[in-house]
């Protein structure tokens, strides 16, 4: 297997993760992503009809992009995947939050201020929106871990490492977690785990 990937990219960085805690190794292709390497008539056509990574390579060559859906694959047939079917519906619902409800609004004021992007008035008015719905986001996350050591079941799952990433990754966009004490200590317990895997800097 071989992990299409990017150096700071929070997307790889749950792949990497989940790697880590399972101990597996895995040949990691790094792109520059502002680069546009992803974007190059051959990563198109061979790699990611979509331009993005992650990109999990299969043994026969197969690709598979998207983060969840390679977690998913990853964890199947150990601890992070529960065997029991609604508990496998709850990791889904968790890996589907994070990509429409969580995602985008954490990430790109990280990416702008990495970019060191303008910030223009239009910008800054899509900023506040984003920080809207980024701690709309990070509060269905609080109130859901009220009581709970990990988002389903007694143990880490995938929808721990897929939520685990931008939240962990956000001051750097500027993002305060101070008013979220139990994400902070999700967010411990998953840095405490064997095999855990430090983010990009
Ligand atoms: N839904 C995808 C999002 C992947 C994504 O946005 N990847 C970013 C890096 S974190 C990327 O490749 N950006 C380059 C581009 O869009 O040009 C996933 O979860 O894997």
């Amino acid at each position: 297997m071989r992990l299409h990937s990017a150096p700071r990219s929070g997307n790889s960085y749950k792949v990497r993760l989940l790697l880590g805690l399972l101990g597996s190794r895995c040949e990691v292709i790094d792109y520059d992503t502002r680069g546009g390497e992803t974007h190059a008539p051959g990563f198109l056509q061979s790699v990611n009809p979509d331009g993005k990574v992650p990109v999990l390579e299969l043994e026969d060559g197969t690709m598979l992009p998207e983060s969840g859906a390679i977690l998913y694959y990853l964890a199947e047939g150990t601890p992070y995947l529960p065997e029991e079917k609604a508990e496998r519906a709850q990791v889904l619902r968790w890996i589907f939050f994070e990509q429409y409800s969580l995602l985008l609004y954490l990430s790109r004021p990280r990416l702008w201020r990495m970019g060191g992007v303008e910030i223009t008035a239009q910008r800054r008015a899509e900023l506040e929106q984003l920080f809207e719905g980024g701690y709309r986001a990070l509060g269905v996350m609080e109130r859901h871990l009220g009581g709970r050591e990990f988002f389903v079941g007694g143990d880490p799952t995938i929808a721990d490492i897929a939520l685990y990433a931008y939240p962990r990754l956000c001051a750097e966009g500027g993002y305060d977690l101070g008013g979220f004490p139990t994400v902070r200590a999700w967010l411990e317990r998953i840095a405490a785990l064997p095999g855990y895997v430090p983010p990009p800097g």
